[in-house]
C-alpha cells in the first residue's frame, strides 16, 4: 500500500480554494482508483485504490477510464480527480455525502470515447472548488462535463473552462447548486433546464476570445450579479424559467437575450467601458417578462434589440450613447412604467428637436405609463447625446404616449413628440394648470403645456402654450388645427 508525499498541495489548493485560505499544515497523500474500468466501483471498498480509502486529508484520481460510484455513506478528500491530462475518469454520486475541502476538478482528454464526468442524480455534494476543465491544464483538447439531475451541489466557486476544444459543460437539470461564483471561460458553457441555482456572481468571459454561455431553459436562476466581458461571444439566454439578478452587465462581446420566461433585474447596464464590442441586450418581442426595478442603461458602446414591452417597475433609462446610434435598437421597444407612487422615474432625452432634422429615427415605439401600478415618469437631459438645441436640450420621440390614471409625466422643460394627430388625447392629458397627467415642473406658475399638431411633420409637440403661440407665428405650426384651451380657473383650483 503506497502513499506519495505531496507536500506542495497545500499552497496549490490554498491558491484554488478560499475554504484553504486559513493558513493550516497538511501532509496530504495521493490515492488512484485502480477498479476494473469496465466496472462501477464502490467508492469507500478499499480493494479499489492503490492507497487508503480516500480521507480528508488525501488527494484521490479516478483516472484509469473507470467510475466510482457513491451511493452511501460520507465520502471525503483534500481534492478529487475524475481523469487526467492523459485518461479520463468518472464519479456517480446517487446517495450520501461527499466533501472536498479543495478542488474537484473534472478535466480528461477530449474525444478518447468517452469524457471526464460527474453525474449527481441526489446526495449532498460540498466542495472548496469546482472546476470542469482547465484552462492552465496545457491540453489542446480537454473534456470535462459535470451533470446534475437531483441532489444538491455546494461550491466555494465552480469554473467551467476549456482551452480551445473538447466540451466542457455543466448541466443542471434538477438539485440545487449554490456557489460563490460561477466562472465560464472558454467554450465553459452552462445549462440549467431544473433546479435552481444560486450564485453570487456569474462570470462568463474569456483568456481567448472564445465563447462562453449560460443557457436558462427552466427552473431557477439567483445571482447578485451575471457579468458578461470579452469572450466572443458571452453569452447569457434565456428561454424559460425564472431568473431573479441584482445586476446584469455586458460589455465587448456580451450579449444578453431573453426570448423567454421571467426575469426580474435591478439594474441593467450595457456597454459602460469598452469600445471595440458589440455588447447588446436583446429581448423578443413576445415570451419573455421581464421587470427592471432600479435602472437601465445603455453605455457608449452598449446596443439593444428590445421588441415587446418592458416592465420599468420604478427602473429609469438612461443613455450615453452618441449621435445617430443614440436609440440603439429601441425603435420596437414600449415602456411600460409601472413603479408605483413611491418609485418615479427618470427617463433620458436624446433626441434631437425638429428643428435639427428627423427625431423620427430615435423614436422608441411607446411610453405607457401606468399598469399593475401607476407610473411616475421625469424627462431628463443628463447627457449630451450630440442632439442638443440652440438651448442645450434633447427630447423625447415616441411612436404612442398612453397615461392611465394617477400617472403622471413630468416633461421637465423638454419636449416630447408623438407621432400623428393625437393633439385631443394629449390636450386631454395636459387639462389646465399644470396639474394633470402630462405636466412640465419647470413652468412658471399659471402656465401649462399645450398639445399642437404639425400636419406637414404627421406629429404632435407638447409644448410650454406660450411657445407653441411663437410656433403657430413663424408658420412651424398649422394655425388651422389649434384648438382654444381651457384655462386655468384659478390658482390651486383642481383637476380638470
Ligand atoms: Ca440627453
Amino acid at each position: 500500500m503506497k502513499k506519495r508525499k505531496l507536500p506542495e498541495i497545500t499552497a496549490i489548493l490554498a491558491l484554488l480554494s478560499p475554504l484553504l485560505c486559513a493558513p493550516r499544515r497538511v501532509t496530504a497523500s495521493e490515492t488512484y482508483w485502480i477498479c476494473d474500468p469496465d466496472a462501477l466501483g464502490d467508492w469507500s471498498a478499499p480493494a479499489n485504490w492503490d492507497g487508503d480509502v480516500p480521507s480528508s486529508g488525501d488527494v484521490a484520481y479516478i483516472a484509469n477510464g473507470g467510475a466510482a460510484a457513491i451511493s452511501q455513506g460520507t465520502a471525503a478528500a483534500l481534492a478529487v480527480n475524475a481523469g487526467s491530462t492523459s485518461a479520463v475518469g468518472h464519479i456517480v454520486q446517487s446517495s450520501g455525502t461527499c466533501h472536498v475541502e479543495g478542488s474537484l476538478t473534472i478535466l480528461g482528454p477530449a474525444y478518447t470515447g468517452s469524457d471526464a464526468s460527474f453525474l449527481l442524480s441526489a446526495g449532498q455534494l460540498t466542495t472548496g472548488a469546482t472546476r470542469v476543465g482547465n484552462y492552465w491544464a496545457h491540453v489542446d483538447r480537454l473534456s470535462g462535463v459535470f451533470q446534475q439531475t437531483g441532489g444538491d451541489h455546494v461550491a466555494g466557486g465552480i469554473t467551467v473552462e476549456g482551452v480551445y476544444s473538447g466540451p466542457v459543460h455543466y448541466g443542471l437539470q434538477g438539485g440545487t447548486v449554490s456557489a460563490g461564483h460561477i466562472s465560464l471561460r472558454n467554450g465553459g458553457t452552462f445549462t440549467q433546464s431544473g433546479g435552481t441555482c444560486t450564485a453570487s456572481t456569474v462570470w462568463i468571459t474569456a483568456h481567448t476570445r472564445r465563447g462562453a454561455s449560460y443557457a436558462l431553459t427552466d427552473g431557477e436562476l439567483q445571482a447578485e450579479e451575471v457579468v458578461l466581458a470579452n469572450a466572443d461571444p458571452a453569452a447569457y439566454a434565456q428561454s424559460g424559467g425564472t431568473a431573479t439578478i441584482d445586476m446584469i452587465r455586458a460589455d465587448s462581446y456580451g450579449v444578453f437575450t431573453f426570448s423567454g420566461g421571467t426575469a426580474r433585474i435591478n439594474k441593467v447596464a450595457i456597454g459602460g467601458s469598452y469600445s471595440g464590442g458589440n455588447a447588446k441586450l436583446v429581448i423578443h418581442s413576445s415570451g419573455p417578462d421581464v421587470s427592471i426595478t432600479e435602472l437601465l442603461q445603455f453605455g457608449k458602446y452598449g446596443r439593444a434589440s428590445v421588441g415587446g414591452t418592458l416592465h420599468m417597475e420604478g427602473a429609469s433609462f438612461d443613455t450615453a450613447r452618441y449621435g445617430d446610434w443614440v436609440c440603439c435598437g429601441l425603435t420596437n421597444c414600449t415602456f411600460l412604467f409601472e413603479g408605483g407612487a413611491e418609485r418615479p422615474s427618470t427617463f433620458e432625452a436624446a433626441a434631437p428637436s425638429d428643428a435639427h432634422g428627423q427625431p423620427r429615427a430615435y423614436r422608441v415605439k411607446g411610453l405607457v405609463l401606468g399598469g399593475k401600478d401607476v407610473g411616475l415618469v421625469k424627462l431628463v437631459n443628463a447627457r449630451d447625446n450630440g442632439h442638443r438645441d440652440s438651448a442645450g436640450r434633447e427630447h423625447v420621440f415616441a411612436q404612442s404616449l398612453t397615461i392611465h390614471d394617477g400617472s403622471r409625466l413630468d416633461l421637465g422643460g423638454l419636449r416630447i413628440y408623438v407621432e400623428g394627430d393625437v393633439e385631443d388625447v394629449l390636450d386631454g392629458y395636459v387639462a389646465a394648470c399644470n396639474t394633470h397627467k402630462l405636466f412640465d415642473s419647470t413652468l412658471p406658475e399659471g402656465d401649462h403645456l399645450d398639445a399642437v399638431y404639425d400636419p406637414d411633420e404627421n406629429w404632435t409637440v407638447v409644448v410650454p402654450e406660450p411657445l407653441s403661440l411663437s410656433l403657430v407665428a413663424i408658420g412651424g405650426i398649422g394655425l388651422a388645427c389649434r384648438k382654444p384651451r381651457r384655462r386655468c380657473p384659478l390658482r390651486g383650483g383642481s383637476l380638470s
